[in-house]
């Protein structure tokens, strides 16, 4: 055999054997080690040693000096590994031993908690269920009846165009009509009394969606809080109770609420209610008395009964509650903004 080979099987030996000495964990994985480096009978340095037999005569002494110095690093790594398994360290190609402590506190888990809008969600259920109201769900994938014709929105009203909707892909309609995704809460309304004679209280709370630009105020899906109160005897003044008593309840007796003149097809007569933020005012939601053709559309009869409903975006109450300035913060999700609440 060349002496240069030698040389090398050598050094890849030497360098085997350091790093296993090295990554010696304890006495067994140490002793595993040492069997096969420096075993006496079969370990691979002993192996080593009767392989140079093989080198050429004129190579042999050189063989042999290296031969001796792999020999004496292999045995510092021994000695060096001994010595940190004696003492309890950790290998030496690992980190440091870790050392436990047990009267240290535990480690906390990070807990996540419920965003912002579910959180206002439940809180706005909670004032309106002490005004006797419960809660009604309803789907977010509508068909026009409920979304528009109940509603009295008939179809020439440019709240139907296509552009002013997330309409479903044409495929997917129920018995051949075309679906959308709600654009207003007030499809629960309907919902509600085709299914209950009056009287009703309920509320609505969920999701909806309008292909509006974001911007500070808009997003393209919004959550609203609708109420509808239908009775004997319900008047406009009961409507503006409820709904300062609500806004009171929510964001403090220093708000302030105005109601404007306003048009839906469903309400008759009909506001924009604002609330101030600041030298400011900011709608957060429309309202009125129930449209005599809606509540006879469901088969209540507007001559015994009569009703108010508003619908309210809930982005934009918790906004105010909070001082957030921008909708868009809600659905960055950014921990650094959510966990703030
Ligand atoms: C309606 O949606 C009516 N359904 C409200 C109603 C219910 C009237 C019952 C009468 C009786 P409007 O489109 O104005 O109305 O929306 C109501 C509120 O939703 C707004 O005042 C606003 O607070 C919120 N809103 C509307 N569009 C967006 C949007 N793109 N992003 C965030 N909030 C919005």
């Amino acid at each position: 055999m060349a002496l240069v080979d030698f040389l090398q099987q050598l050094e890849d030996l030497a360098v085997e054997a350091v790093t296993a000495f090295e990554s010696a964990t304890d006495a067994d994985s140490l002793e595993a080690a040492r069997v096969e480096f420096v075993g006496a009978k079969s370990g691979r340095l002993k192996a080593a040693q009767k392989g140079m037999g093989a080198v050429d005569k004129a190579d042999r002494r050189a063989a042999g000096i290296q031969f001796n110095e792999i020999k004496t690093r292999i045995d510092a790594a021994i000695q060096a590994a001994t010595e940190r398994v004696a003492s309890g360290g950790a290998s030496a190609a690992g980190k440091p031993a870790e050392i436990f402590d047990p009267t240290l506190p535990g480690q906390r888990p990070r807990l996540g908690h419920l965003h912002p809008i579910t959180q206002t969600i439940e809180e706005l259920k909670d004032i309106m269920g002490r005004l006797g109201f419960s809660v009604a769900d309803g789907p977010e994938i509508e068909d026009e009846h409920h979304n528009f014709e109940a509603l009295n929105i008939p179809s020439d009203h440019p709240a139907r165009d296509p552009l002013e909707n997330f309409y479903i892909a044409a495929a997917q309609k129920s018995n051949g009509k075309p679906l959308l995704l709600r654009s207003q809460t007030s499809t629960v309304q309907i919902r509600v009394m085709e299914n209950t004679p009056p009287p009703v209280r309920i509320i609505s709370l969920g999701r909806v969606y309008r292909p509006d630009t974001a911007d500070a105020t808009h997003y393209p899906m919004f959550h609203q809080i609708e109420g509808l109160l239908i009775d004997k005897q319900v008047t406009m003044a009961d409507l503006k109770s409820v709904l300062r008593l609500f806004a009171t309840s929510y964001l403090g007796h220093d708000v302030h609420i105005r109601f404007r003149p306003s048009f839906f097809p469903f309400t008759e007569p009909s506001v924009e209610a604002d609330m101030s933020w600041g030298d400011d005012w900011i709608e957060f939601g429309g309202a009125g008395m129930v449209d005599p053709n809606v509540l006879r559309a469901v088969g209540y009869d507007p001559e015994e009964v009569s009703g108010f409903a508003f619908g309210l975006g809930i982005e934009r109450l918790c906004m105010r509650r909070h001082g957030v300035t921008d909708i868009r913060e809600f659905y960055k999700n950014d921990v650094r903004f959510l966990h703030q609440f």
